[in-house]
């Protein structure tokens, strides 16, 4: 027969394996992401936009995300013109996916390259994290090595909704830590409403 101490020890044992259990489980994040890269560094004569870039991982835990964050992508690792993406699943990172075509983007010159990595790295993290309130309304960030300067872009969806665009600018804002003036511009001039103004600034 079982004596008390024996039962509590099960108990211990049982709630040690469950917890290990939880812990062992993948995070899962609120959507799918995807990350792509475009690497125009040695750009082929005469190739269209776009020949280059590359959907290379969907994922949709906290694990896949770190895993592939450490292994890859740390943009001030890549050569000059090549561009990293993080776009929600399903959305690709062009003007001409119907979710961009009425959007534009806020852009943050980064001034050295630990700036970039370390823009791009809080960027990512409240992006998969849902930090934004506005969250439906952006369609990804786009980190650009150039020779120049480097630059973070993140896309919206639509850009005559200035509320929108303003919130989203201001939470980007604290969550890179910058303090430099900051442009939205919509990707195609054309499309915006007569009323609306092309730019924004914050
Ligand atoms: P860019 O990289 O968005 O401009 O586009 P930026 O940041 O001002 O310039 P950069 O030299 O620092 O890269 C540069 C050019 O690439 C554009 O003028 C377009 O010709 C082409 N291009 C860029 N994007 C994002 C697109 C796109 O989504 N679709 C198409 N068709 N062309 C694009």
């Amino acid at each position: 027969m079982a004596t008390e101490s024996d039962l509590a020890m099960e108990a211990q044992t049982e709630a040690v394996t469950s917890e290990e259990t939880v812990m062992k489980q993948p995070h899962r994040l609120e959507r799918k992401w995807t990350f792509w890269f475009d690497n125009q560094s040695k750009p082929k004569q005469g190739a269209a936009w776009g020949t280059s870039l590359r959907k290379l991982y969907t994922f949709d835990t906290v694990e896949e995300f770190w895993c592939l964050y450490d292994q890859i992508f740390k943009p001030s690792k890549f050569p000059a013109n090549a561009d990293f993406h993080l776009f929600k699943a399903g959305t690709e990172p062009k003007w001409e996916d119907p979710e961009c075509a009425n959007g534009g983007k806020w852009s943050i010159p980064a001034n050295k390259k630990a700036n970039l990595d370390s823009m791009w790295l809080e960027t990512l993290m409240a992006l998969i994290g849902e930090q934004f309130d506005d969250a439906d309304e952006i369609c990804g960030v786009v980190a650009s090595v150039r020779q120049r300067q480097d630059k973070l872009a993140l896309w919206t969806k639509t850009a005559a909704n200035e509320a929108a665009q303003m919130s989203i600018g201001r939470k980007w804002r604290e969550v890179v830590d910058v303090t430099d003036k900051m442009t939205y511009s919509f990707h195609d001039d054309s499309k915006r409403e007569r009323s609306a103004k092309a730019r924004y600034n914050l």
